[in-house]
């Protein structure tokens, strides 16, 4: 039987899944070092990750690697040149976590506008004693403007959802969206800078590559308006996390959601110091529903990489597809 790393808790029953064509070696417990994940794929075939970085160290320890699998769309943990490299295969879980995550963009941008959480905690601390004309004063999300960094599925699924609040859409991405799609989501293409001065509520959704490294950094920020929200559900890293907590301490600008963070799990402590920001902890995706169908997923794309099961050889989401059938 080949054998698999699976380097996260995930749910039982997937791993059963596994288990009827692997010999599974399942990490229950801490999140593995570098190191401790190197030495457990030593002896594997295959692996099955959830955001745990992979690089040319970990590959280069593992002669009999074809394929990991990651319970994730995004795949920046993962070192694609040293997987091409080493003929080993990268396979990721997309579309069936886009409508979650676009629900969830649109509860943070949204937390963010109208200070849910920030008054929740002032409710919870004893402080409502009389109601105030001007107690919380948000920002408006009918009828403003919505600008989107990171025109693909996810950031489609969002537009979509804009039509309710009858709200413009303006977007930017490396290229233009086919004409039938924008037309569809009646969405205009801008420039990056065009879309920070014009909209009211800019959400990211872009993949993170070295490119977009402080997408947003202080010198964006400054474009923004003042009132306006930035809602992160990508990736920590596209954002400059120090120089937003510092334009929200100085009310720069009005608000952010953020579920992505530089470093995470450690959240940047300014981060944590200023009243005006939803913080929560990279659960976008994470409803029951979803989070299953991408655990599933990601078995489909392991078990059929190294040619078992209905799809044998033909796993449905390769990331470095020239790879298959070289190793
Ligand atoms: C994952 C995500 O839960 O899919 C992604 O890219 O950010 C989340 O849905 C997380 O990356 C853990 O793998």
């Amino acid at each position: 039987m080949q054998k698999i790393l699976v380097a996260r808790p995930i749910f039982p029953d997937v791993i059963e899944r596994l288990k009827q064509h692997f010999d599974v070696d399942w990490n229950q417990g801490e999140v593995l070092s570098a190191t401790e994940l190197a030495q457990r794929l030593a002896d594997k075939d295959g692996a099955l990750t959830a955001g745990d970085p992979v690089g040319a160290a970990a590959i280069a320890a593992a002669p009999r690697l074809r394929v990991v699998s990651n319970m994730a769309v995004g795949f920046n943990n993962f070192d694609m040149a040293a997987f091409n490299a080493a003929n080993v295969l990268g396979t990721n879980t997309p579309e069936v976590l886009n409508e979650s995550t676009a629900d969830f963009g649109w509860a943070l941008m949204m937390a963010a506008a109208r200070r849910v959480t920030e008054s929740e905690h002032w409710l919870r601390a004893g402080k409502w004693q009389k109601w105030a004309y001007d107690g919380f004063l948000g920002s408006d999300i009918h009828g403003s403007t919505l600008g989107i960094i990171g025109m693909g599925r996810i950031g489609q699924a969002l537009a979509r959802r804009a039509r309710g609040f009858n709200m413009r859409v303006i977007y930017h991405n490396r290229s233009r969206v086919a004409p039938q799609i924008e037309a569809e989501l009646d969405a205009e293409y801008v420039s990056k800078e065009q879309l920070l001065k014009r909209a009211d509520h800019v959400v990211l959704v872009l993949p993170y590559t070295a490119e977009n490294h402080h997408t947003i950094g202080a010198a964006e920020l400054a474009l923004m308006k003042p009132a306006a929200t930035l809602t992160n559900i990508a990736r920590g890293g596209i954002v400059d996390d120090a120089a937003l907590a510092e334009a929200l301490r100085a009310k720069r600008i009005g608000a952010a959601g953020l579920d992505v963070y530089e470093g995470e799990p450690r959240v940047n402590p300014a981060l944590l110091s200023v009243p005006n920001v939803v913080l929560t902890p990279h659960i976008a995706s994470a409803t029951e529903a979803t989070r299953r169908a991408m655990a599933n997923l990601a078995a489909d794309n392991l078990i059929a990489a190294l040619g078992e099961g209905p799809r044998a050889g033909n796993p449905p989401n390769p990331i470095n597809p020239e790879v298959i059938g070289r190793a």
